[in-house]
């Protein structure tokens, strides 16, 4: 048998793993975007577009600021970014026949887009791209700068879009109603509420794709996880893709303590770059009082057993305490106070979660390795992931933790370095798991190894 050292390729060394990594997003590249992968992912998604553009943003402000234009004109009239942008490749299911908002009113008319949204991490991009560009050239800050100004109010009206929407119940998180608008698709998280999705006999048939461009099928999601997210897409498109029938209809309905942390962060970052870039004083401050109550609904999301932050299932009215990365969302935007906040670093750093002595790098998992649930090879019930790494160290240094961003960066690119660019890694081997090559992996690696820190904004 193997030892753990023997089975991971050579680490590379920093500038050929740069280079590598340069190499994979330009690879990806079709011109106007950057598909989230070569064979799994062929189109561009949301929250991987804004990662992709903070890599590209140390190789070229013109491309990084482009990708992030590409995704925005796609954004809805309504404000909604949706989660996938199309291109013409066939290879992924379900494509935009499936998603059928060709009739939605609200829908953009020059390109095809899925139903529902991601996690709102576009104003980070943004505010990463300025930054950057900023130490780089007179010209380059110009570049980002105007750009940054000239799209202020889109994101504007995405944060309006969810802040209208999207906090429906006194909980004030975030509500999702399909759990790939977390981004964490299978997680353990939404284990309770998909329990009761139960896909209608009318449910037309459909064959899965993605179980061709992996090694294993246990790396993803099950056939059973499929019906279930087929069926919700199905009741979104009987409603046309309305935001409130959405909330209304929706078998799934849950306030995502994680993705309510990042919109207070990016509710706080687009205030910023507000106020340095525009003169919109009302709305920096709904930006402001958006950024508030999302952080006091985190903070209260807490559990008072563990400190760690849970999931609202809005349609039960309970909460769901899984032990997932999500319990570390008030590091994120704050407003625990500081012992709590004390306590939960702790927990991080325990032997649970990335003080594991038998992990191959200290990140953390997106389960924990002590916890039931936990499945070291599928997909977002253990492995480890490196853009959420990213995540956090960006805003750990954004908070002033220097020396705990750098020792997350440090570690994050020993997850990586082996320079295949997995989209997540088993967590004892470093094993590289489910697409390589994958654009948002290689963007937060060369974002690491560009600065040597994180943008202290
Ligand atoms: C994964 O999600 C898509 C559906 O949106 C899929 O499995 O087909 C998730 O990891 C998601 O967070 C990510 O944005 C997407 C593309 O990388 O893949």
């Amino acid at each position: 048998m193997l030892t753990t050292a023997e089975a991971r390729p050579k680490m590379l060394p920093a500038l050929a793993l740069a280079e590598r990594a340069a190499a994979v997003l330009r690879d990806n590249d079709t011109g106007s975007l950057v598909t989230a992968a070569p064979r799994l992912y062929p189109h561009m998604w949301s929250w991987d577009a804004a990662f992709i553009a903070i890599g590209l943003a140390q190789l070229d402000t013109g491309r990084a600021v482009a990708e992030l234009d590409t995704l925005l004109a796609a954004q809805w009239r309504d404000g909604m970014i949706p989660h996938i942008v199309f291109t013409s490749a066939t290879g992924y299911f379900p494509g935009p026949d499936r998603w059928g908002t060709d009739t939605a009113p609200q829908r953009p008319r020059h390109v095809r887009t899925s139903g529902i949204c991601q996690p709102p991490v576009h104003a980070i991009a943004l505010r990463r791209i300025v930054d950057v560009a900023r130490r780089k050239s007179r010209a380059d800050a110009e570049l980002a700068e105007g750009f940054a100004t000239g799209v202020w109010q889109r994101l504007y009206r995405w944060h309006r879009w969810i802040a209208r929407y999207r906090i429906v119940d006194a909980s004030g998180l975030v509500a999702i109603v399909h759990g790939w608008e977390s981004g964490m698709d299978n997680s353990p998280r939404w284990d309770e509420p998909y329990a009761r999705v139960v896909p209608g006999a009318d449910l037309p048939p459909y064959a899965r794709l993605d179980l061709l461009a992996v090694d294993d099928p246990a790396e993803r999601p099950s056939d059973d996880d499929y019906r279930r997210y087929l069926w919700l897409i199905e009741q979104l498109r009987r409603v046309n893709y309305q935001p409130d029938h959405a909330v209304n209809t929706s078998d799934f309905l849950v306030g995502d303590t994680f993705t309510t942390a990042l919109f207070s962060l990016a509710c706080d970052v687009l205030a910023e770059l507000g106020e340095e870039l525009t003169s919109e004083r009302d709305q920096v401050a709904e930006l402001r009082q958006w950024a508030g109550q999302a952080r006091r609904a985190v903070a209260l999301s807490r559990r008072p057993d563990s400190g760690m932050a849970a999931d609202r299932d809005i349609r039960q009215g309970n909460w769901i305490a899984t032990p997932t990365l999500a319990g570390f969302s008030p590091l994120l935007c704050g407003g625990a106070g500081r012992r709590a906040e004390a306590d939960l670093l702790s927990t991080m750093d325990s032997s649970d979660w990335s003080g594991h002595p038998d992990l191959f790098a200290a990140v953390v998992p997106s389960v924990s390795p002590r916890a039931r649930q936990f499945d070291r090879c599928r997909y977002w019930r253990g492995p480890q992931w490196p853009v959420l790494a990213w995540l956090f160290s960006w805003a750990f240094e954004r908070r002033g933790w220097t020396s705990r961003a750098a020792e997350l960066r440090t570690q994050g690119l020993r997850l990586t370095a082996d320079g295949s660019f997995g989209e997540y890694y088993e967590p004892f081997t470093g094993r590289p798991l489910g697409s390589t090559n994958q654009s948002w992996t290689a963007a937060v690696v060369l974002d690491w190894l560009a600065t040597g820190r994180p943008s202290p904004r």
